[in-house]
Formats: C-alpha cells, structure tokens, sequence
C-alpha cells in the first residue's frame, strides 16, 4: 500500500475542517447587479448610483440604448476615487480606442467596463472589498470628453 495516501487524506480532512471553521463568509457571497444605460446624445441615464454595504461582489451592467458606432459615440462605464476622476479620464483619452480610452495598468481604476457602441451591451464584476464605506466615489464614461456630461455619484455603505 502507498504510505502516501494516509498523509494526503489527513491533509484533506485538515483542510476541510480550516475552511470550515475559518471562511463562513463564502456562503453569505452577496452579489448586487445594478444597471445604467448610455446613449446617443452622451448622457447615462442615472446620476447616481447606490450599494449596499452588506454586498460583497458588485456587477454593473453597461448597455449603449444608440445606433451610433463605438468610434463615434462609445461609452464605458469605469469607477475612481472622486479625486481621480480628471486625471483617470484625461489619461484614457490619450491612451486611444484601442485601450479603451483607459491607460493600461491605471491602478486608479477600481473598476472599468470596455468601450461598447450602439446596440451593445457589456458588464463588470468587482469585489466590493475594493472599496471603502462611505468613500468618495464617482462613474464616468472615458471616451474622450464624454465625462463633462457622463458622470455620476457611486455611493457604497
Ligand atoms: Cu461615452
């Protein structure tokens, strides 16, 4: 008989009776879907958005309710830190459609949908752990110059 076996069992049982005993957390997982619309005359059709702090995962889904194409009229829908809203949006612009118009690597971004046009729809998933009760939060679209009217509050706790 392989003397290994016995060991890699007992490590199993070790290892269901940690997680048992150390992440009940996982069966209470509470993900909370919210969903905004961007359209043809670059407006979102919600200025603020809300979630609940008992949530541990957070979806947003995108949809573009135009017809026009994602090099002319795109949207996304991205998340920072209020502060961060000028800077994040000023830096995609530049970083061109094909990042959609968001700088590789921004780590100021919480969370970011990509560019979609007219008739399309997208969404995002991320951990509400990213963020912090009663922080200062905003959503914007980062197509260029499209956040002087896409741009609304994200409130989270
Ligand atoms: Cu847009």
């Amino acid at each position: 008989m392989d003397l290994r076996l016995p060991s890699l069992s007992a490590l199993a049982l070790a290892a269901t009776w940690l997680c048992g005993g150390i992440a009940p957390a996982q069966a209470a997982d509470k993900v909370c879907k919210l969903e905004i619309a961007g359209n043809d005359l670059m407006q979102f059709d919600k200025k603020e958005l809300t979630v609940a702090a008992d949530c541990t995962q957070i979806e947003v889904k995108l949809t573009h309710t135009g017809k026009l194409p994602a090099a002319a009229m795109g949207h996304d829908w991205t998340l920072v830190k209020s502060e961060d809203l000028t800077a994040v949006a000023n830096a995609g612009a530049a970083a061109g459609l094909q990042n959609d118009y968001i700088q590789p690597g921004d780590k100021r971004v919480i969370a970011s949908t990509k560019i979609i046009g007219g008739g399309q729809s997208t969404s995002v998933t991320f951990p509400a752990s990213a963020l912090k009760k009663d922080g200062s939060y905003m959503f914007l679209c980062t197509f260029p110059g499209h956040n002087a009217l896409m741009r609304g509050t994200f409130k989270f706790g």
